[in-house]
């Protein structure tokens, strides 16, 4: 019988560092031999990624709730058509952002609520958890300087201060809440630092996850 593969997830704000974390993660499980399949969100299917490319540069007005049903139109496809077909074959699945950053954005930033958030998901029927998530955490100012170094802000990235310390706030309440599940990585150390915790974790999974 094939062994159903794993699910992690990496969250943060901007320029925390979860693409170079990614590739990281990535290397360390190929390493021990585990097919891993690489994806993100809003994207990892072609109506996905032409979501995303609405949702990062619409210059019509968004509004908070069309923000988060296209999300989860986004999410829907993506855990249907490429996600939960990857696990059942036995693959494991490392995606750059999924339902938590949906409660961050939309439920903290946009001031949805949560509860807005898990009622969409449930009529949907998104219930996949991840089996491991990365909440890459620092302080708000310091992931938008580095992001400043990379050029012209998105649609979402020109938010004000107070989005994102609120996106940030409901993160850390989720993190706080499911413990075993999310683990608060301190994302402002040296990229070495970084990936020191991150490894430290990983491993520590897959220990508990091998028995
Ligand atoms: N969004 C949402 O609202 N609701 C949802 O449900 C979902 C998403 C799924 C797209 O996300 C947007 O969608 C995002 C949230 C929203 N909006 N915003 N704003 P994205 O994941 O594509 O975009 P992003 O958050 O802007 O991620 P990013 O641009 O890819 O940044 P990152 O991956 O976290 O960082 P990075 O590229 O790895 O690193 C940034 C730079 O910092 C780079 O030059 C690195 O070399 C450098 N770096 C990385 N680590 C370090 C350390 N430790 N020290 C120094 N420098 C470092």
């Amino acid at each position: 019988m094939t062994v159903r593969g794993r699910f992690i997830t990496l969250e943060g704000l901007e320029g925390v560092g979860k693409t170079t974390n990614r590739e990281f993660i990535e290397s360390t499980l190929v390493e021990r031999g585990i097919d891993v399949l690489v994806t993100r969100e809003p994207g990892g299917t072609d109506l996905g990624e032409q979501l995303r490319h609405l949702l990062l540069h619409a210059t019509a007005p968004v509004s908070a709730e069309a923000e988060l049903m296209m999300m989860a139109a986004s999410r829907k496809q993506h855990t249907v058509d490429v996600i939960e077909p990857a696990l059942k074959s036995g693959q494991w699945v490392l995606c750059d952002r999924y339902a938590d950053a949906s409660y961050a954005y939309q439920g903290g930033g946009r001031e949805l609520g949560i509860d807005v958030v898990a009622a969409l998901h449930d009529l949907l029927q998104i219930d996949l958890q991840p089996d491991l998530t990365f909440l890459l955490d620092m302080p708000i100012a310091d992931g938008l300087n580095r992001m400043a170094a990379r050029g012209k802000p998105d649609r979402i990235e020109k938010e004000a201060l107070a989005f994102f310390e609120r996106a940030r706030a409901a993160y850390l309440q989720r993190a706080h809440a499911q413990p075993d599940r999310m683990k608060i990585v301190d994302a402002s150390l040296s990229i070495e630092a970084v990936q020191e915790q991150v490894r430290t974790l990983l491993l520590a999974f897959l220990e508990r996850d091998h028995g």
